[in-house]
C-alpha cells in the first residue's frame, strides 16, 4: 500500500516537492497540504490530487496521513514535529530543524522520550551522488585522513528581507552539516571574516564572508559565502587529505561551443543542482517511512541539533569578531 503523505507549507520548496512526491516517487503519494494560505496550499494540492487544509495540525492529526513532510519556515517547526513525534508519524523536515539550538534540542528531547527515531531533517547534500562518493573515499580512507574542506557556496542572488545572519544559519548550515557527516565529527569553533562588499549586495548585506570552521578531529574547513553573486547556484567542496585530493562539484555536464566561444551551463538554483538529491532523499525516505522509521543515511533529530548549535556558534562570531566555540550537550546514547 502507498505511503499517504500530508505536506506542511506550500512555499516554493514545498510546491517542488508536491511535484516530486506526485511524479517521482513511488510508492507513495500526497493526500494532504496544509498551509495558513489555504489559496496556496490548494494550488499545491490541486497538482497533486492532494485536499488542502488552512490549518497544519488537522493534516498532522488526519487518520489518513501516515508521514509529514515539513516545508514550512523554520520558526513554526517546533510545535509541529512536536505533534507528529507525538502521534509517532515519521516526519521529513526541511532544514533547519528549528531556528535555534535550545528548541531542537527540545525536539531531541521529545523523540528521545518516544523512543523511536522519527524525525529526519532534510540535508539532502547526503544523497547528491558526488558527494556520497567523496563521503565514501573519506570513509575508506583513500585520500589518507581529511587535513582541509575548501568550499564555495554561491547563490545568484537573495530575496528581500534576507540577512547576514541568514547567511550562516539558513545557507552555511548545509556546510556545518556536510563538514560533519563527511568527517564523522563535530564542530568546534567558528570564525568569520570578509572582505568588502560586493556592489551587488543589497543595503546591509555583508556579502561575501569567509567562515572558518574548526572540528573536534582537527580539520580546517573554510567556506566562501557569497549570496549575490549573480551568475547562479554554485556549491563546491574540495577534500585535501594527507595522499590526495577530491572535488564535488566541479562543472559538468554538456561542453558546447558555438558562436567563438565554448562554455557549459551553471544551475540556475538548488532545485536544479541539488533536485537528483532530493529525489533519492525522498524516495528512500518514503521507503523507510513505509516501515515507520527514518532513513539511516538522512541526517536525524540529533544533526538537526548540531546544525543549530553550530548557527549560534557562526552568528556570534560574525557579530564580534571572535572566535566562537560551538557549545554543545552531550550526545544522548540513543544517537549513538
Ligand atoms: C536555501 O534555503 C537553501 O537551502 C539553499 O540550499 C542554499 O544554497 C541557500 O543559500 C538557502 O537560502
Amino acid at each position: 500500500q502507498d505511503l499517504r503523505i500530508g505536506l506542511i507549507g506550500a512555499g516554493k520548496m514545498g510546491a517542488d516537492h508536491a511535484v516530486r512526491i506526485h511524479e517521482r516517487i513511488s510508492g507513495a503519494r500526497l493526500v494532504a497540504v496544509g498551509d495558513p494560505d489555504v489559496d496556496r496550499a490548494r494550488q499545491v494540492a490541486d497538482g497533486a490530487a492532494a485536499r488542502a487544509e488552512h490549518d497544519p495540525f488537522a493534516v498532522i492529526d488526519a487518520s489518513d496521513v501516515d508521514a509529514l513532510v515539513i516545508a514550512s519556515p523554520g520558526v513554526v517547526h517546533e510545535p509541529l514535529l512536536l505533534a507528529a513525534i507525538e502521534r509517532g508519524v515519521p516526519v521529513l523536515c526541511e532544514k533547519p530543524l528549528t531556528p535555534d539550538s535550545k528548541s531542537s534540542l527540545r525536539v531531541v528531547e521529545a523523540e528521545e522520550a518516544r523512543g523511536k527515531h522519527l524525525v529526519q531533517v532534510g540535508f539532502m547534500r547526503r544523497f547528491d551522488p558526488e558527494y556520497v562518493e567523496l563521503k565514501r573515499m573519506l570513509d575508506a580512507g583513500d585520500l589518507g585522513r581529511a587535513l582541509l574542506l575548501h568550499c564555495v557556496h554561491r547563490n545568484a542572488s537573495t530575496p528581500p528581507g534576507f540577512t547576514s545572519q541568514m547567511m550562516i544559519f539558513d545557507s552555511v548550515v548545509h556546510e556545518f552539516d556536510t563538514a560533519r557527516w563527511l568527517l564523522d565529527q563535530e564542530i568546534a569553533a567558528v570564525s568569520v571574516r570578509w572582505p568588502r562588499s560586493s556592489a551587488a549586495a543589497p543595503e546591509g548585506l555583508i556579502d561575501p564572508q569567509v567562515v572558518t570552521v574548526e572540528t573536534t578531529g582537527g580539520v580546517l574547513v573554510d567556506v566562501e559565502i557569497f549570496v549575490n553573486c549573480g551568475f547562479g547556484y554554485q556549491v563546491r567542496c574540495e577534500a585535501v587529505g594527507e595522499h590526495g585530493t577530491a572535488l564535488v562539484g566541479a562543472d559538468s555536464g554538456p561542453v558546447v561551443h558555438h558562436g567563438g566561444r565554448w562554455g557549459g551551463n551553471v544551475t540556475a538554483d538548488f532545485r536544479d543542482r541539488f533536485g537528483t538529491a532530493f529525489d533519492q532523499e525522498f524516495q528512500r525516505w518514503a521507503g523507510a517511512a513505509r516501515q515507520g522509521g527514518v532513513d539511516p543515511a538522512a541526517a536525524g533529530a540529533w544533526d538537526g541539533y548540531a546544525a543549530a548549535a553550530a548557527c549560534e556558534a557562526g552568528v556570534l562570531a560574525q557579530t564580534t569578531g571572535a572566535r566562537t566555540e560551538v557549545e554543545l550537550a552531550d550526545r544522548p546514547g540513543f544517537y549513538a
